[in-house]
């Protein structure tokens, strides 16, 4: 296997020199993991000689705005044009947690046939579609063609476009504004992070809220979730950073949840008009007291990534000695980062499974692992698997009882590599 790995200064991507957000001049890199290939961008085996694009992936922090972020801007084209492989509903605990995010929305407006529900990277439906069920009009914007045909097959009306204030103004002089704007796992995703919040406030009616998710940076130091980072993910957020940059557009975060998902998010609650909430009071004095909004607090995280990936390669290295077969499971893009950073390809694990049918048959992009489907775990009963989809833990452990009852056993890399029978 000889797997070419290609970096074209200049070409497909820029280097930031000032903060996305703020403008700042004088951002400080505390974690550099590396020239690594885009983890979303599987591999087709026919391709599995053709050289493969790498980017720098280096984490800096803006002391302005307290925001963190990667320093490489991948080209949006480039990084979301072939086929996005990427489809919610392939993950039941996200529709769970999606659904009962829209109860609660509709326990607490008013809403009804004359209101409008917009969602940003609304992907394949799979959170728009339970408005549908209440008779509540939605709009979905996702510039995927694949999740975006889906979508419009279980009823949900979706336009085929990137989200920015341009398109923003557009919308509203056809659509009108929105009484509800979600917008997942989309926010840290976007080149213009300013345009789009711009763009947010134009679509809001002057009662309206904006109610968005992410993953929280403080977790994702807590918990040393490095795979996280990948060139999708250009920004990682506090609240600190969020209320900063949401206040530069006459925006306010009024409301904030601590959630579990996906690592621990945040869902923010962010309206035209200022009443900051207790839960926000709480968690930004929460944030200065532990100094989340200083460079201090990123000093060590660089040397614990490091032990991980030590840790992690030392029980591998081990088991192969013993003559164990591995494999993994999730093909996420956060298993791209952790197999590239760590050097793990196919000499140590020999494939990854994962049920979403858009990726099996693909190749993991720089470890080229073989994907699969998940029933290849009882089939071909592999000693240990790794679990790269380690955020959905819980229910994949629970889907794989069979594997397991046969003798299988499943490593956990995140916080800290631990096996579990
Ligand atoms: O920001 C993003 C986050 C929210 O989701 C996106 N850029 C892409 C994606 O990141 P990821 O690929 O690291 O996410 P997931 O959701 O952790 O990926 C899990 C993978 O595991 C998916 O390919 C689906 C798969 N899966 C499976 O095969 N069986 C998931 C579950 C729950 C399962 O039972
Ligand atoms: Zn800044």
């Amino acid at each position: 296997m000889n797997q070419i790995l290609l970096h074209q200064p200049g070409v497909a991507s820029q280097t930031e020199t000032a903060c996305r957000c703020c403008g700042g001049q004088s951002l400080h890199p505390f974690l550099d993991l590396g020239f690594t290939p885009l983890a979303d961008r599987l591999i087709r085996p026919e391709d599995g000689d053709t050289p493969e694009l790498t980017f720098p992936l280096v984490v800096a922090f803006c002391p302005d705005c307290a925001l963190v972020q990667i320093l490489e801007t991948v080209a949006p084209e480039i990084l979301f044009a072939d086929a996005y492989p990427y489809y919610s509903s392939f993950s039941p605990a996200l529709l769970e947690h999606s659904r009962a995010n829209v109860l609660q929305r509709l326990a607490e407006r008013e809403l009804g046939p004359s209101s409008l529900v917009v969602e940003l990277a609304s992907n394949d439906g799979y959170l728009l579609k339970n408005y549908v069920e209440h008779g509540v009009p939605v709009c979905g914007i996702d510039p995927a063609d694949g999740p975006a045909a889906a979508a419009r097959k279980v009823g949900v009306p979706t336009l085929c476009d990137f989200f920015t204030e341009e398109f923003a103004s557009k919308f509203v002089g056809e659509h009108g504004r929105a009484d509800i704007v979600h917008a997942n796992n989309v926010l840290a995703h976007v080149a213009d992070t300013n345009g789009f919040v711009a763009g947010i406030r134009n679509l809001l009616k002057p009662d309206g809220v904006a109610v968005i998710e992410m993953p929280y940076l403080l977790r994702l130091i807590e918990h040393v979730e490095f795979d996280t980072i990948y060139h999708e993910h250009l920004c990682y957020f506090s609240v600190t950073a969020l209320d900063n940059l949401f206040r530069r557009h006459g925006l306010f975060l009024n409301r904030v949840e601590e959630l579990e998902i996906h690592g621990g998010s945040l869902r923010i609650f962010v309206e035209p008009f200022e009443a900051t909430g207790e839960s926000v009071e709480t968690l930004m004095a929460h944030e200065k007291a532990i100094g989340l909004d200083t460079l201090d607090f990123f000093a060590e995280f660089s040397a614990r990534v490091d032990t991980l990936k030590e840790k992690l390669l030392a029980l591998i290295y081990t088991l192969k000695s013993e003559g164990h077969s591995i494999a993994a499971y999730g093909a996420a893009a956060k298993g791209a980062t952790m197999l590239n950073y760590c050097g793990l390809n196919t000499r140590q694990l020999d494939f990854v499974v994962d049920r979403n049918v858009n990726k099996q048959g693909m190749l993991m992009p720089g470890a080229h692992l073989p994907i699969l489907p998940p029933e290849e775990l009882v089939a071909r009963k592999p000693d240990f698997v790794l679990m790269l989809a380690w955020n959905f833990a819980d229910e994949i452990l629970a889907q794989q009882q069979e594997y397991r009852d046969a003798g299988g056993r499943f490593i956990i890399p995140v916080p800290e590599p631990r096996i579990v029978e």
